[in-house]
């Protein structure tokens, strides 16, 4: 496959929107404690990569739509995404210091304030959506997607079988692909739907966006277990090697490093196969799938 010099140029005309949005969602009102907004501020403007939120960009844009109807969406998926981040570094799961290069929020603000801005983010998620997203028709379905994507069928429920697999000696690639889909693939198939919503897809499209996505995502966790792996904590911002020193189900451990990368490889192949559906207007999600293979953060 073809490298991909250009993604940084391609993500380059969105991001500064999207950056601009999540700031004007973080001016909250009077009623919010400092504190409580220090913590969602801290959490969901830090660096990331955005991808949730491109991708959300791309697909609207792939549909025939002007991506920057779809930034409530994309803003959304993002909130929720740094919800998870959040839970997901607190003492009782993952107990990580380091996020996105920068201190965790319960390390800043303490366990009891992060558990609360992670709530806070995910209900704003939803205020976002009921509230920008017109018609009501399309609000009401980005609703019930995200909340299908998120929630127990989707990535909390591929969270608990993710830590379930801690204390379960036989479980092997079927489980691993099955909690992925559901802890990383979930959210990143439905950014992908909700741009399509919001641009009011056809069946046809939707279907080409879902297949994209869910090839997407489960590339996105193959690649995101070789770098722990293979680790390099100063480019990923965040520690390496937990997987491994906790026995954890990767797919570098059950398939050995090339194989991974051959899976990888494979997967991106098919996303970018569904892609052909959209021509043209899916250069940039072309652009994005090569960019998830070639990763090193
Ligand atoms: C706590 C309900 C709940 C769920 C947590 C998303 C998640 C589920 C846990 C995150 C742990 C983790 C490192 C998962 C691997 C894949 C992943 C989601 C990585 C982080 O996403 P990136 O690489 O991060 O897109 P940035 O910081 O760039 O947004």
């Amino acid at each position: 496959m073809p490298a991909s010099p250009h993604f940084a140029d391609v993500s380059s005309g969105y991001l500064p929107s999207i950056e601009a949005k999540l700031q004007e969602y973080c001016q909250f009102d009077l009623h919010c404690p400092e504190v409580l907004g220090a913590a969602i501020r801290h959490s969901l403007l830090a660096p990331g990569k955005r991808l949730r939120p491109l991708l959300t960009l791309m697909a609207a844009e792939a549909c025939g739509s002007d991506p920057g109807v779809a930034l409530p969406a994309a803003c959304a998926v993002e909130m929720v995404h740094a919800y998870s981040l959040v839970h997901d570094d607190l003492p009782a799961m993952d107990d990580d210091d380091l996020r996105r290069g920068r201190p965790t929020c319960h390390k800043v603000y303490g366990e009891a304030n992060a558990i609360l801005a992670g709530d806070a983010l995910l209900t704003l998620a939803f205020e976002v959506l009921a509230r920008d997203v017109s018609p009501p028709k399309a609000a009401v379905r980005c609703c019930q997607l995200l909340a299908r994507g998120a929630g127990a069928s989707g990535m909390v429920g591929g969270q608990v079988d993710d830590l379930e697999a801690e204390t379960q000696e036989n479980w092997g690639a079927s489980e691993l692909e099955n909690i992925h889909r559901r802890k990383t693939g979930a959210m990143l198939e439905v950014s992908l739907l909700l741009g399509g919503t919001v641009a009011d897809a056809d069946e046809k499209e939707l279907a080409a966006l879902g297949r994209y996505g869910r090839s997407l995502g489960l590339a996105f966790q193959v690649v995101d277990d070789l770098l722990d792996h293979l680790g390099d904590e100063a480019a990923l911002g965040k520690r390496t090697g937990k997987d491994t020193e906790r026995g954890k189900l990767t797919y570098p451990g059950l398939l050995g490093v090339e194989a991974s990368q051959q899976k990888a490889s494979d997967l991106v192949a098919e996303a970018i196969e569904a892609a052909k559906e959209f021509g043209g207007r899916a250069e940039a999600l072309v652009s994005l799938a090569q960019f998830v293979l070639q990763r090193k953060r």
